[in-house]
């Protein structure tokens, strides 16, 4: 336990609030957390499953109406509601105070008081940045454990410092109608109540690591980003990285852990993985862009999550991990989920926790956003900078949605401005992995839609600042799709570890070795600077998903036009030039 008085004073504040039965310091033990452990599963909260098969492996299940982020429910409580801008809903801070502190007073009542003190990054880095969350619940406490660093080495880090993120999270009564996740920037506070569910609740991850990381890096001058981390490594052994900000549920985790085709491996080609959801970066002493991966887990989508598409993430859940809302096979008590594989069991309890018989019925057994927490150390291309307390350098940055028209498989930005323009252009069909429709198109500029703690005006300006900060060392941008339909609905691009034949022309782009067209939208590789060896895919179908189709982009800047009116003022002038800029290209 610490002597920091901020960090003592708060807790205090909150025992009087909340009126737990007692307070429990969370100190990363093992001993602790195995302790923990056995208790939740003596509540029923998780399941242990099969030791020999996944050791130290739980299940837990969430209620039915608390299974996925809650945007609309989702606040940014600023002093000036103008500051939260027309993509976050806005509270008032003294008036959100005053109801999240009503709701969730005594609510802690027979109950234990989980003080998790946390380290976004590496502990001690200078890049690492400290929380502090109460919490009722064990399985955020384990979630926690896994997806963060915790405990009392976080804590002397942090000494006597006041520079930490106070969050306060409530069960309550799981509450779909008091279901609040509020984040106070100017406060460094983050209050959830009435929810159990991964993003709601594990504060470090989207509440303190983008929401609020992201107005801090505005004032600081460095930038919180949604956005896997990879390195690239050549038949030479150099490594490149990459990050890459794709929408949640598209794509994020699979890339980040792909593996090369086999002709690749063959000349002895590599990816490793530094992160697989967020990346913090900053202007390093060389003056290239540096980023850190502020996790040390994966909290990833199980469906689909299998042996052909993604073997390294499947690898990193068979020891120490929770598995939320998938499917308990009772025949090995194991787990389940859509796309494991073939053979759902037929003796099996489903997400909601029925009778379930996968041979048979027509129901799920997985939740669509049902979700794995593993430790990053169990990925078997975890990078070997995962823990450095510099990060690694940023040689590009990919953004990307899923588009099932327009958006070719592949494209260079003309520069960073137009980079910029380019992810604020982003738009994307909807997934699973927020309440509400799927499947339908929306404006998702940079991925950071749900996840910016401020006006996303300021934040165009930041991006643009950010260049001008970097000059000529700034990462070159570009942007994928990897969703395109033909006519019958199919994905015309094979995707998974075939992506990596287009990460290899993004290197080459940024070492100037590979060639490219320029379009009105930016330069797209011709047909055949895309390798596809070994790959059995057509030519044409290449040509297609690699065509710039001027109708379509026409459209969209229309469509762009309307969209960027939200922003008022706001919108930086150079991302209005940029517009200008394609639309004349365009009509040319
Ligand atoms: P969050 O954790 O929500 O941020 O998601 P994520 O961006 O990490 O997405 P993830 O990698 O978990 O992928 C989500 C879904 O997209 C899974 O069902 C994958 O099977 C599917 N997917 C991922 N990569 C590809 C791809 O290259 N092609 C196709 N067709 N599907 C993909
Ligand atoms: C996402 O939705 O982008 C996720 C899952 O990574 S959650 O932690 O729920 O936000
Ligand atoms: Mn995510």
């Amino acid at each position: 336990m610490t002597t920091n008085k901020s960090v003592l004073a708060w807790i205090e504040e909150m025992k009087n609030l909340l009126n737990p039965d007692k307070v429990v310091w969370i100190d990363g033990s093992e001993e602790q957390l195995e302790a923990l452990r056995k208790e939740a599963c003596e509540t029923g909260e998780m399941i242990k499953l099969n030791e020999e098969k996944l050791p130290g492996c739980y299940l837990h299940r969430t209620r039915e109406n608390d299974v996925a982020r809650v945007e609309d429910r989702t606040f940014i409580c600023c002093r000036d509601e103008k500051d939260a801008g027309p993509t976050n809903n806005w509270k008032n801070p003294q008036e959100a105070y005053q109801m999240l502190f009503d709701i969730a007073r005594g609510s802690y009542k027979g109950r234990t008081m989980y003080v998790i003190p946390y380290s976004m990054g590496p502990v001690g880095s200078p890049l690492a940045k400290i929380g502090y969350e109460v919490t009722d619940s064990i399985y955020v406490v384990l979630n926690m454990s896994i997806m963060t660093r915790v405990g009392t080495a976080v804590e002397e880090v942090l000494g006597d410092s006041e520079d930490w993120i106070k969050g306060l999270h409530a069960m309550c009564d799981v509450d779909p109608e008091k279901r609040y996740i509020c984040h106070f920037p100017e406060d460094n506070y983050i209050i959830s109540v009435n929810s159990a569910y991964g993003g709601n609740v594990l504060l470090g991850k989207k509440c303190f690591a983008l929401r609020i990381a992201s107005y801090l890096g505005k004032c600081e001058d460095w930038m919180a980003e949604h956005m896997l981390i990879l390195g690239i490594e050549n038949p030479q052994g150099e490594i490149k990285y990459v990050t890459a900000a794709f929408p949640s549920a598209c794509g994020k985790t699979n890339l980040a852990m792909l593996i090369p085709p086999e002709s690749y491996r063959n000349k002895g080609y590599k990816v490793w993985c530094v992160g697989d959801d967020i990346a913090w970066m900053r202007k390093g002493p060389d003056g290239r862009l540096w980023a850190i991966n502020p996790e040390n887990g994966f909290f990833g989508v199980a469906p689909g999550t299998n042996e052909k598409s993604n073997p390294n993430a499947l690898a990193s859940t068979k020891k120490g991990t929770i598995f939320t809302n998938v499917a308990l096979n009772l025949d090995d008590n194991t787990v389940w989920w859509e796309g494991l594989d073939k053979n759902p069991p037929e003796h099996a309890i489903d997400w909601k926790g029925n009778p379930w018989n996968g041979k048979e019925s027509t129901e799920k057994g997985a939740h669509p956003n049902s979700r794995f927490t593993a430790p990053a150390k169990n990925c078997p291309c975890i990078s070997s900078e995962f823990n450095s307390t510099s990060g690694v350098p940023v040689s590009a940055i990919i953004f990307g949605g899923r588009r099932a028209t327009t958006t070719p498989l592949v494209y260079q930005s003309r520069d960073w401005n137009n980079g910029v323009f380019v992810g604020s252009i982003m738009a994307s069909e909807t997934t699973a992995a927020a309440t509400g429709a799927v499947g339908v198109l929306r404006h998702d500029p940079m991925a950071m839609k749900p996840f910016c703690g401020y006006h996303m005006g300021d934040y165009f300006g930041h991006w643009i600042e950010m260049g001008k900060i970097l000059g000529d060392k700034a990462p070159k941008i570009f942007n994928v799709n990897w969703f395109r339909l033909d006519e019958d609905g199919k994905f015309m691009w094979p995707g998974f570890g075939d992506n990596f034949r287009v990460l290899e022309w993004i290197i080459k782009r940024c070492e100037g070795k590979a060639d490219a067209v320029e379009t009105p939208i930016g330069y797209l590789p011709r047909p055949e600077d895309i390798n596809l060896e070994g790959l059995d895919m057509d030519m044409e179908t290449l040509k297609k998903i690699l065509t710039v189709d001027n109708e379509k982009w026409t459209a969209e800047t229309k469509e762009i036009e309307e969209y960027y009116k939200i922003f008022g003022d706001k919108l930086p002038a150079e991302l209005r030039a940029e517009l200008e800029g394609l639309k004349e290209r365009l009509a040319k």
